[in-house]
């Protein structure tokens, strides 16, 4: 039994950061990290060498330079009964001490973090988190473009990595390690074959040396034909030995380099891509070729179930179509990692069938962070309460890991709107506890991030949080509310295009294949009498949503189409009550605005004008919506806009002519909206 030694702060020594960096540029702390830096006394003196590591270093320095309270002990307790590595305790010791107590480095780095959110001990408390896995995806290109990405160009620097190493990384590290994140795929789905590249992988090398201390672990998104693109095989068949022995090598190689990698993740026979069944193979066939190339070294596959191929069957029902026969087959390292929803990241989505469908096989869940469907860094829409309803549906203790599509980008505040700076915290504290509240992570970011408590009235900080946990509820009503989903634009995904017709697109890329409004009425019929998806839920949720009388109606023009007269819960009919959601959330958006003019006396100038006029686009996009979509399912429903709505200041045939003109990693700036609307 070891009952370990420990660092305590009275009696700290510096035994510095022991790496130098070369660097290009600064590097600007996320805010949920400046705000709690102040002039702390460093106290210094000696830490015993066997407790002397770069994670420790760093704890160390965070203390030194933003604690400012009782002494701090470090203590690293081998004997500790905790469930994972990263566990941690957090005690008072005594009138005058903490004592931060874990089984590894890095649960001490954790608590230290945890210790600088929330400096009050008064009660002990024990840290674990639900899942060992807590990742972002980057959908970063090798050339610095960012799919779907709204906040600049990818942090990575390729073109100058490894002789020149950008400040970002480490501050990049620091920030996810600050909220528990523990792993990141550094590249898109979507995947060069280059990543893999010798050249390449010295570059990642260097991004994963930067990242250790911090307890991230790296991990790449492969392209399934890479020994093909790579090194001419004549083919990628995953049951070929040559194939095979491609991947064992190409691990070796990764793992000489970077001998705590964390493996791949895989988009296959998607959207273009390549994959198993090219070469007439199953998904269970190609993820487990690669598993077994990393096994030996301990590292595992991220196979994703987004698929949908151009078939007959509703989009909808085709992830759980093709993978469910699966259940069973996949390797012990592979991860099946789904998104949220059947679909696609819609404002709103009931919960992927595939979830809990395949007992046998190990699943996590893929979130969007970035708003690819929700105003992209134009508008203001807290994710949390959009993760929490996949939670209240999903257990999730059924999961095995989670992963979130990163925000992030090389803008000067790293994610562009600062508010969206909260959906990467609220992703990082959610994959460590899926039970926090959205109301408790906003107020913990809010505090850090944006205000300061000891100068704000507590009415301010309470707006603020209403603002934030409502805006996810109130994007829906202005965009997609009662069940509607994917009447984006084409393309770009911004703004409405109910009406959307791509000569050529495919059917399940178009919104009137999502929204099928006619004259009878509106919505997909996915119950037993139309695509029957609702036959993927287990039996009693079968029942609820398969029946029009019992269908929650946040989830209605999902999973029915429903006569526009037919009366809704309320007493109004379908029509009075979409006109009614779409006012409403015109209305919220409106009162944004004018909540965040109350909070000018309390933020930053810079950020007070910043979120303001993001906030103004916000509240014009959301007529835009409503006009847009009112208008044009007014064609069907033929009947009035009530009065209460409006005043509908657009028309129809203009709205029908705007084209934005972006690409998909652009947001649209003020000033093109302003013109186009
Ligand atoms: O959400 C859609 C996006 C694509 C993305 C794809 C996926 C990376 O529109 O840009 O590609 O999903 O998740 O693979």
């Amino acid at each position: 039994m070891s009952y370990s030694p420990h660092i305590s702060f009275r009696i700290l020594l510096l035994t510095f950061f022991a790496f130098c960096i070369p660097s290009t540029g600064t590097s600007k702390p996320v805010m949920w990290l400046q705000n709690s830096a102040h002039d702390a006394d460093s106290r210094i003196s000696t830490v015993p060498a066997n407790l002397s590591s770069p994670t420790i270093n760093i704890a160390i320095n965070e203390l030194r330079n933003n604690w400012k309270g009782k002494d701090v002990c470090l203590i690293k307790d081998t004997r500790s009964d905790a469930s994972t590595e990263d566990s941690y305790s957090i005690e008072a010791k005594g009138k005058n001490g903490i004592r931060i107590t874990s089984p590894s480095d890095i649960g001490l780095l954790y608590g230290v973090y945890d210790l600088l959110r929330n400096p009050d001990v008064s009660e002990t408390r024990s840290e674990s988190p639900l899942y060992s896995l807590r990742l972002l995806n980057h959908w970063d290109n090798l050339d610095g473009t960012v799919e779907r990405g709204y906040a600049g160009h990818s942090l990575w620097k390729w073109e100058q990595l490894p002789d020149s190493i950008s400040p970002c990384y480490e501050e990049y590290a620091r920030a996810n390690a600050s909220i528990g994140i523990n792993g990141t795929v550094l590249n898109n789905v979507n995947a060069s074959p280059r990543i893999l590249s010798d050249t390449y992988l010295r570059k990642v090398k260097i991004l994963a040396d930067i990242f250790r201390p911090y307890g991230i672990k790296v991990y790449l998104s492969v392209n399934f034909a890479s020994p093909m693109a790579l090194d001419s095989l004549p083919t990628a068949d995953p049951l070929n030995e040559d194939v095979q022995l491609w991947w064992k090598k190409k691990a070796d190689e990764i793992y000489s380099l970077i001998p705590d990698f964390g493996g791949f993740l895989v988009k296959a026979n998607s959207e273009g891509q390549p994959g198993p069944m090219d070469f007439g193979r199953t998904h269970a066939d190609g993820a487990n070729m690669l598993a077994r190339a990393l096994k030996p070294h301990g590292g595992i596959v991220m196979w994703r179930a987004f698929v949908y191929s151009p078939i007959d069957a509703d989009r909808a029902k085709q992830a759980y179509m093709e993978f469910r026969p699966l259940d069973g087959k996949f390797d012990s390292n592979v991860i099946i990692q789904i998104k949220n929803g059947p679909i696609d990241f819609q404002p709103r989505e009931p919960y992927s069938p595939l979830f809990g469908a395949m007992p046998s096989t190990r699943e996590m869940v893929e979130f969007q962070v970035t708003q690819e469907y929700l105003g992209h860094s134009n508008h203001l829409v807290f994710l949390a309460p959009m993760w929490k309803e996949f939670f209240r549906d999903v257990n999730p203790e059924s999961l095995r890991a989670i992963a979130g599509v990163a925000n992030i980008g090389d803008s000067e505040n790293w994610t562009a709107h600062p508010f969206a700076e909260a959906n990467w915290y609220a992703f990082g504290r959610l994959a460590w506890n899926p039970r926090l509240t959205s109301g408790e992570i906003a107020d913990e970011w809010l505090r850090r991030a944006l205000i300061d408590p000891e100068k704000t009235p507590s009415s301010t900080i309470g707006l603020l949080k209403e603002v934030m946990t409502g805006s996810r509820e109130a994007a829906v009503d202005y965009m997609m509310p009662l069940g509607l989903h994917h009447i984006f634009a084409f393309g770009h995904h911004y703004g409405p295009e109910p009406w959307c017709d791509v000569p050529g697109a495919r059917a399940d890329w178009l919104p009137k294949y999502y929204h099928q409004a006619d004259t009878i009425g509106l919505g997909f019929d996915r119950s037993p009498s139309g695509s029957d998806a609702v036959e993927q839920y287990p039996d009693s949720l079968r029942r609820l949503y398969g029946n029009i009388a019992s269908c929650p109606e946040e989830y209605l023009l999902w999973f029915h189409h429903v006569p526009w007269t037919r009366k809704m819960k309320s007493g109004r009919t379908l029509w009075e009550e979409l006109c009614a959601a779409y006012q409403r959330g015109c209305d919220s958006a409106d009162s944004y605005v004018a909540t965040w003019e109350t909070c000018m006396p309390y933020v930053k100038p810079e950020i007070y004008a910043d979120v303001l006029s993001r906030l103004q686009t916000q509240a014009k996009d959301s007529r835009w919506w409503r006009d847009a979509c009112l208008l044009y399912f007014a064609r069907y429903s033929r009947l009035p806009i009530p009065p209460s709505v409006g005043p509908i200041t657009h028309s129809l045939p203009d709205l029908m002519k705007v084209d934005l003109g972006i690409s998909n990693y652009e947001s649209p700036s003020p000033r093109l909206l302003d013109n186009v609307r």
